[in-house]
């Protein structure tokens, strides 16, 4: 076999409560509910999150499936706004307590290690209308309360957590660039909004630490890296690049594995005007309180270049583009249905740069994958999707992923994004990501033949 990976290597797959899930029985509303609920048109196809994959239903022949390709392990997220009945007390809602300790168990009797996120950009919506959502010191505190009961009820089978998935994409969604609720534009309040979420998950870690349960397991944090490439070699581009790669990688890389941000980034936000509230006391509990591992997900490289055009603040206010430009890279390879670059390469460059610069920390690859839109017509007769790019696209990362493992990087694990169709905030049902398709109208899900592929693969631990 020409690609061996390492022993007990995971493979599987990543969802999240919200998208896959659906609203049954759930009391309070997270913002992508509400913003549904209020603006149904921003959604494609006006599909929202009401019923989703049905997981809340039917997780027991989800497991099935997804232990039917190989899976031995599987992330998905609790949602904040189903667990909590009070999010001031953390009081627990009984039916969402008797759903995750069942999933859980199912997914552990199929013989999959279960990976439970904290928050994947489902912010209660009552707690934006009262403090402001991440804006506020606060609402870090009734994080960290959240998952303290998170652990105390489900630490001790669950031995993988993370705090987070992507908190850069909050800032972005949220505070930059309007795709996701309350779609504000607000460079100072995306800087300190970015502060908070690196608090709020270093709070969260320490109330791990402090907890009997979760003997005998680790937590992480779940970080998109796109690493970010200068057009040239130009003094003017590498500046672009390295403010892009501190702002949008290692703002949350750096405390996440170093335990301090990035040297130069705060000098730069304070010199601007930008510069977050912070206190000493909270600079040294991220300090001590650092990931065990960490999830990485990759889609896409992110290519800049130095600014052609002053940013006109006067128009949009202070903003991070202020310093770069994105550039299109002649030639690129692209995922049509989605406009991103496809560039597996980045995949070796991650796995390089973790070695080298971050301690070589355990770390898996927690997200990849090609969302396709109209997978439908590459139906064969028996109503298997044939998805061939999609068998190439995993076998072109994992080739390089490989390499990286081969000089060294501690990655123990690969998980696509995602095991059956879900949905997808604003893209709801548009692109298609799973190994085994989801029909929406009758929730028949049906194995892909990349599916078959990659239950060769795992079972092979390799290919
Ligand atoms: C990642 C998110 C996932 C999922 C995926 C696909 O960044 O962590 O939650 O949404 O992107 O996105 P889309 O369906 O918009 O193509």
């Amino acid at each position: 076999m020409k690609h061996k990976f390492p022993e007990n290597f995971w493979w599987g797959a990543a969802t999240s409560g919200p998208q896959s899930e659906g609203r049954f029985n759930k009391k309070h509303r997270s913002v992508f509910d509400y913003w549904y609920d209020t603006e149904p048109d921003a959604f494609f196809d006006r599909v929202g999150p009401n019923v989703a994959s049905n997981f809340y239903n039917s997780f027991r022949e989800d497991f099935k499936m997804m232990k039917s390709i190989g899976f031995n392990s599987f992330r998905t997220s609790i949602q904040w706004t189903r667990l909590i009945k009070d999010f001031e007390t953390a009081e627990v809602e009984a039916d969402a307590v008797r759903f995750y300790n069942e999933v859980i168990d199912e997914c552990i009797s199929n013989g999959m290690i279960p990976v439970m996120n904290l928050h994947h950009f489902d912010l209660p919506v009552e707690l934006y209308e009262k403090y402001g959502g991440w804006e506020s010191k606060h609402v870090v505190d009734l994080f960290a309360k959240y998952a303290k009961v998170c652990f105390d009820l489900f630490g001790d089978r669950v031995k993988h957590w993370t705090t987070f998935n992507e908190p850069i994409v909050i800032v972005q969604g949220e505070y930059l660039n309007q795709f996701h609720y309350p779609n504000i534009v607000d460079g100072k309040k995306a800087v300190q909004v970015s502060y908070n979420l690196n608090l709020a998950s270093a709070k969260a870690i320490e109330e791990f630490k402090k907890n009997e349960n979760n003997k005998g397991g680790r937590i992480g944090i779940v970080l998109n890296l796109t690493p970010a490439y200068p057009r040239s070699d130009s003094e003017e581009d590498l500046a672009a690049s390295d403010f892009a790669n501190k702002f949008h990688n290692r703002m949350f890389l750096d405390p996440a594995v170093l335990g301090h941000f990035p040297e130069g980034l705060a000098e730069v936000f304070e010199k601007d005007g930008v510069l977050w509230q912070s206190s000493s006391e909270e600079m040294e509990l991220i300090r001590n309180n650092k990931v065990d591992f960490l999830g990485v997900n990759f889609y896409q490289p992110l290519r800049v270049k130095v600014r052609e055009h002053e940013l006109d603040e006067s128009k949009t206010g202070w903003l991070p583009d202020k310093y770069y430009e994105y550039y299109e890279m002649p030639g690129r390879r692209v995922n049509p249905h989605k406009n991103w670059e496809i560039y597996p390469e980045a995949m070796y460059d991650i796995a390089i740069n973790i070695r080298d610069n971050y301690g070589n920390i355990p770390w898996y690859v927690s997200e990849n994958g090609m969302g396709v839109y109209g997978e439908e017509k590459f139906k064969d007769e028996n109503g298997m999707i044939v998805d061939d790019y999609r068998i190439d696209f995993v076998t072109e990362h994992l080739e390089f992923l490989h390499k990286g493992i081969e000089e060294g990087s501690n990655c123990f694990g690969y998980h696509l994004w995602t095991p059956i169709d879900c949905w997808s905030w604003m893209n709801a049902y548009r692109n298609r990501y799973g190994f085994i398709s989801l029909d929406l109208a009758t929730q028949i899900k049906t194995i892909k033949k990349s599916g078959y592929w990659f239950k060769d693969v795992a079972e092979n631990n390799g290919f």
